[in-house]
């Protein structure tokens, strides 16, 4: 099923690099945000996931994120979270580029993990920045105050219009153009400029490979496209990678 091409690159590669998104998480019990199942078809982006939103009514978002939290509390890594992590013993160099929020990545052991669009276990004010974790947030009023400076708290969480944390997207362009192997993993591509990097890898020499249920915008630059779901998969690709290696 995994061409000879794919395997020994893999084994022949010093930096192998994987950009994930929502669909890594599908399996766990997370939504994604497109397609027919998506968040995107029942809640309106513009209304939730962009600070004039928010601004507008802190309180609709908040109930948002608060029922989001509630789903990840109650989900666990998945077998292609898990496989990516166990990836780290065979290689020295993997780093994960997620778009996700949900911290699956972590939870499963992936050691090196950049967020590119926050991370839904923080927050912080919008007016001196304090950080501040939900166990001390006090819910009254259904939008949380900071405790410092009585300014709004905001989940730390990248929206629409907004710029990507920028020491996580300086470095994950560096491991981008380091990787011989790219993986992609479960995102649709659309949403830049995350979407930006398995071609950024390819241009600078990386075997592109896309792991995704359906062919995206990006299936056209992939050097090798394996549909399926990624919690099949890639446990699948980490056993035939690890038999190699120990041949
Ligand atoms: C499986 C599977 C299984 C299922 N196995 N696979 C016009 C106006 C303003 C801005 C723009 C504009 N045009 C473009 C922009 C820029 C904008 C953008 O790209 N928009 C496009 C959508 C058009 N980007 C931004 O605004 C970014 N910032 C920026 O550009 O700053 C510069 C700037 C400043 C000022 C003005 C303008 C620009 C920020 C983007 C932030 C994105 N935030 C979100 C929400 C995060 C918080 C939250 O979760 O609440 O991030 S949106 C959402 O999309 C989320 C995701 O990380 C992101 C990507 O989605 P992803 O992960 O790809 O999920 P899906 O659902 O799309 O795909 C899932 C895939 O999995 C599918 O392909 C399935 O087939 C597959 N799948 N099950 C394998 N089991």
């Amino acid at each position: 099923m995994f061409s000879e091409k794919l395997i020994s690159t893999l084994r022949g590669a010093e930096h192998i690099t994987v950009f994930t998104g929502a669909g890594i998480s599908a399996e766990s019990g997370v939504p994604t945000f497109r397609g027919d199942d998506g968040l995107w078809k029942k809640f309106k982006p513009e209304e939730l996931a962009n600070f004039d939103a928010f601004i507008r009514n802190p309180k609709l978002v908040w109930e948002w994120y608060r029922y989001r939290k509630q789903v990840l509390a109650n989900v666990k890594p998945n077998a292609g979270h898990y496989a990516l992590a166990d990836m780290e013993q065979l290689h020295k160099n993997v780093v994960v580029i997620t778009q996700n929020i949900d911290n699956l990545h972590q939870r499963a052991g992936s050691t090196k993990v950049y967020e590119l669009h926050g991370n839904i276990n923080r927050n912080y004010c919008i007016d001196c920045g304090l950080s501040i974790t939900d166990e001390v947030m006090s819910w009254l009023g259904r939008a949380p105050l900071c405790p410092s400076c009585h300014g709004l708290i905001r989940p730390d969480v990248v929206w629409f219009g907004e710029l990507l944390p920028v020491d996580q997207w300086n470095k994950s362009i560096a491991v981008a153009e380091a990787a011989d192997v790219f993986f992609s993993v479960g995102t649709s591509a659309v949403v830049y400029p995350a979407a930006s990097l398995p071609t950024i890898a390819k241009n600078a020499g990386a075997y592109l490979l896309e792991i995704n249920t359906e062919r995206t915008d990006l299936s056209w630059h992939a050097d090798e496209i394996l549909l399926g779901k990624s919690g099949d998969i890639l446990p699948r690709l980490l056993q035939s990678y690890q038999s190699v290696v120990h041949q």
